[in-house]
């Protein structure tokens, strides 16, 4: 976590002939937004994709299967992060419908510069397959028939 964004931005001035995107949750995101202020200032042109499910949802996950949905600390509450990117010059885009997750991309890849779409998605969605702790490899649950 919080690795993704700085990572990218070694990446983008390393390689400049390609687009780098970034693909970071919300949770992660928080950890070092404030290399908003680097790319802002050098106009290093990362678009990062923050998959903004409003919680630290692996944790969540956890919370709702084991702990019958006692969430704890796991469902903070987010800022609006294309909001944020503008605050600090940099170029912002919500995404609410899946229909318009396209024409955001296509936008953030033709604009000269950095950019943050933050991609809403469902905040109760699951991840799978998952292995429980205290269990083998062969009782993962989530795993689709025929694929274990
Ligand atoms: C630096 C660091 N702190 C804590 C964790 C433990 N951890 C693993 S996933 C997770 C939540 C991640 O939330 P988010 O970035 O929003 O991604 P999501 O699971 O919601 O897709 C946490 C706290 C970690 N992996 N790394
Ligand atoms: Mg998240």
């Amino acid at each position: 976590m919080g690795f993704g964004f700085p990572a990218a931005i070694g990446a983008a001035i390393a390689q400049k002939e390609v687009p780098v995107f970034a693909v970071v949750g919300d949770g992660g995101f928080q950890m070092n937004i404030q290399e908003l202020a680097t790319v802002a200032e050098y106009n290093i042109p990362v678009k990062t994709v923050i998959i903004n499910n409003n919680a630290l949802g692996m944790v969540r996950q956890w919370q709702e299967l084991i702990y019958e949905g006692r969430y704890s600390e796991s469902t903070p509450k987010n800022p609006n992060f294309a909001k944020i990117a503008e605050a600090f010059g940099v170029k912002g885009i919500r995404v609410t419908n899946a229909s318009e997750l396209s024409a955001a991309i296509e936008e953030a890849l033709a604009y000269d510069g950095p950019v943050v779409l933050d991609v809403m998605v469902t905040p109760e969605e699951n991840v799978y397959p998952m292995v429980q702790s205290g269990t083998a490899l062969h009782e993962m649950i989530g795993v689709k028939k025929g694929c274990n």
